[in-house]
């Protein structure tokens, strides 16, 4: 067992509330079935061993965290929102958070949800209220070009329905939704990076969607838990239509993809396709579940394919029984231990390392060998793991340097760990010497995912860990009984981990990305032309009625609307229409309509829309919401509903 009681142990306070922690998560969490206790672990396991990073630490790494007022970031963060269901743009290092971009939930500053626009992307009931207001996203991933971000678009999932939703890079918004068919839990999301047999498609064209529950296929109210099934579904990156799904046998957790296109996988954590918590972890191992795209593909093109419920989705067969020759196989079953989590792709290209959860392990599968068993050129599939090798309890998401090195959270532990990928490998293959855990560092506390700068291309550099802690108990001022979560930045450029800042971040941090900021070029004005309602002369403002039917056209221009007053009568259905005609970046305007529940923005050059039905008279001053002008105050119109 390898041990690295090299770094030193210090009984501080922070040391002991870490025990008291990892004491209470295990009782709660997993009943005491996880591979280990943290009693037993000091002497079975890979001691947890480093000391807190003293507060006086903070801040002496090589790569400091504090900008000077009108500095700059050098990186974006894309952070998932959790259950605002939307995105955060970050910059970092600093950890600012510079924009939240709506998606799934509705946002009140930007009216996400209360305009037509957003409503349509969003999707709407036959009476036109939003189908969902609700959300919980967890993963975002960004297009690839060349193995590293082209700065096109991102993507996140909404866990409760099955949503994913595509981010333009360009203007920071939502631009299409997609509900996926015959799916719960969607979870784990992908893009590949290239596609598996025409080279010259060196960019992302798929997104793929792991799917974490199973339900009765179709879903008619199935009590048999035994008959239920999960899928693993494709996403076409333009036209976010679904390609293709495959039926599985076990779930599907997260999701990654190799950088030649070929292979996708999901980590497994409920082979036994159980309904309870204790079935789902009543086997030893699980699996990380690999697909052979171009094999999908084909068999799709050939017509191999049934299709599910109403859904015209062609579904592939992904079950064991179904692909026992390796070299027709459309799926891959990798036995790893005991309910796994994460799986990422590390950025030499050549393995998945997934981590352990329940096991104190991360297991790294050899892609090629991967491969090789698809071309049925290696007897069994399980001798394409390279290494299994004990790191700490609950390890939960791997990230990278560039530099050899994985960086993975021990989600029990409160720690994250740097070990070495190589030495691990030769541990694993018999040399006993290899040392492979290189550095731990505690965090506050209990830690999901981390990610680093770069870290999921090829252009890993190393210089920044970002952690989302799922605990921040006594890091920041009381506020009550919900707590801030703790999101951790931690400079990773050196032989040790310092950590370098705290942010206080609302509920739940999951998974994000860090990228250098020389890979976007957003744009800050709109065109009028993107927008089919655009007014685009004032003198086309107006009244114009047709029967009960009235759209109202108006324009803004600071600090004036074009319109001082509309007239509408009392059950009238009014589209009003309005088109920003600012020119000038950062000129944004906001319309409100009191008691109409009313309010949105048009940036410099956008149009936007709402629909509502006038039925309450009187005059109500619907005025600009976003400060534009020394008048902004003085910017408004009068809508007047008459009885
Ligand atoms: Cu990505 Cu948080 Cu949904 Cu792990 S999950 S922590
Ligand atoms: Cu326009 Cu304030
Ligand atoms: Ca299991």
């Amino acid at each position: 067992m390898k041990s690295d009681s090299s770094l030193p142990s210090k009984d501080t306070t922070a040391w002991g509330r870490r025990r008291f922690l990892n004491t209470a998560a295990l009782a709660g969490l997993t009943m005491g079935a996880a591979a280990c206790t943290e009693k037993e672990s000091g002497a079975a396991n890979a001691p947890a061993a480093a000391p807190a990073a003293a507060p006086d630490a903070a801040h002496s790494g090589a790569n400091a965290t504090h900008l000077k007022p009108g500095e700059l970031d050098t990186y974006y963060g894309l952070w998932s929102g959790g259950h605002t269901g939307d995105m955060r743009v970050l910059g970092l290092p600093s950890g600012r958070e510079l924009m939240r971009i709506p998606c799934f939930v509705p946002d009140a500053l930007v009216g996400w949800g209360i305009t037509n626009e957003s409503k349509k992307i969003m999707g709407t009931k036959p009476d036109g209220s939003l189908r969902y207001t609700v959300g919980d996203s967890h993963h975002t991933h960004a297009s690839y070009k060349d193995g590293n971000y082209d700065g096109r678009y991102a993507w996140i999932n909404d866990k409760i329905n099955a949503r994913i939703a595509r981010i333009r890079l360009d203007y920071f918004i939502c631009d299409k939704i997609t509900q996926l068919p015959n799916v719960q839990g969607f979870h784990g999301i992908f893009p590949d990076k290239a596609d598996p047999v025409d080279p010259a498609i060196n960019y992302t064209t798929r997104v793929f969607c792991g799917a974490e529950f199973s339900i009765p296929l179709p879903n008619a109210g199935l009590d048999d838990g035994s008959k239920y099934r999960s899928m693993f579904t494709c996403v076409d990156a333009e036209s976010m239509e679904v390609r293709w799904q495959v039926l599985i046998d076990g779930n599907c957790d997260l999701t990654a993809t190799s950088y030649d296109g070929k292979l996708a996988a999901t980590n497994q954590y409920n082979i036994e396709m159980g309904v309870t918590y204790e079935d789902m972890m009543s086997s030893e191992r699980d699996a990380c579940l690999f697909f052979n795209i171009a094999r999908i593909e084909a068999a799709v093109k050939a017509g191999k394919f049934k299709t599910v419920g109403t859904s015209k989705v062609p579904v592939v067969d992904g079950t064991h029984e179904a692909n026992q020759d390796p070299t027709t196989a459309l799926t891959a079953y990798v036995s790893v231990p005991k309910n796994p989590h994460g799986v990422n792709a590390s950025p030499d290209g050549k393995y998945f390392i997934c981590a352990g959860k329940l096991s104190p392990t991360a297991t790294v599968i050899d892609l090629s060998k991967v491969l090789e068993w698809f071309d049925g050129k290696l007897e069994k599939l399980d001798a394409s793991i390279v290494a299994e090798v004990e790191i700490g309890l609950g390890p939960l998401h791997t990230a990278f340097d560039g530099r050899g090195n994985a960086y993975t959270t021990l989600f029990l532990d409160s720690q994250v760990v740097k070990w070495n990928v190589d030495a691990a490998i030769k541990f694993h293959a018999g040399d006993k010497a290899a040392k492979y855990v290189v550095d731990r560092i505690d965090v506050q506390y209990q830690p999901g995912h981390l990610n680093a700068s770069q870290s999921e291309t090829k252009a890993a550099d190393g210089k920044y860990l970002a952690v989302g802690c799922k605990f921040s108990k006594d890091r920041f001022l009381p506020v009550g009984p919900l707590h801030a979560e703790n999101e951790q930045l931690i400079d990773i450029s050196g032989d040790k981990m310092v950590l370098l800042a705290d942010h206080p971040v609302r509920g739940e941090p999951h998974d994000f990305i860090i990228f250098k900021r020389e890979l976007l070029q957003p744009k800050q004005v709109y065109s009028l032309d993107d927008f089919p309602l655009a007014i685009k002369d004032p003198k086309e403002s107006g009244v114009f009625r047709d029967g009960k039917k009235v759209t109202v056209k108006m324009t803004s221009q600071a600090p004036a609307f074009s319109l001082r007053e509309f007239k509408l009568k009392k059950g009238d259905e009014v589209t009003l229409i309005l088109t920003n005609l600012d020119k000038i970046e950062d000129l944004t305007h906001g319309f409100a309509i009191p008691n109409y529940n009313v309010n949105f923005i048009v940036n410099p050059q956008e149009t936007a829309s709402v629909t509502f039905i006038a039925d309450q008279p009187g005059v109500f001053w619907c005025y600009c919401t976003h400060f534009c002008h020394a008048l902004h105050l003085e910017m408004r119109t009068r809508m007047i509903v008459e009885a």
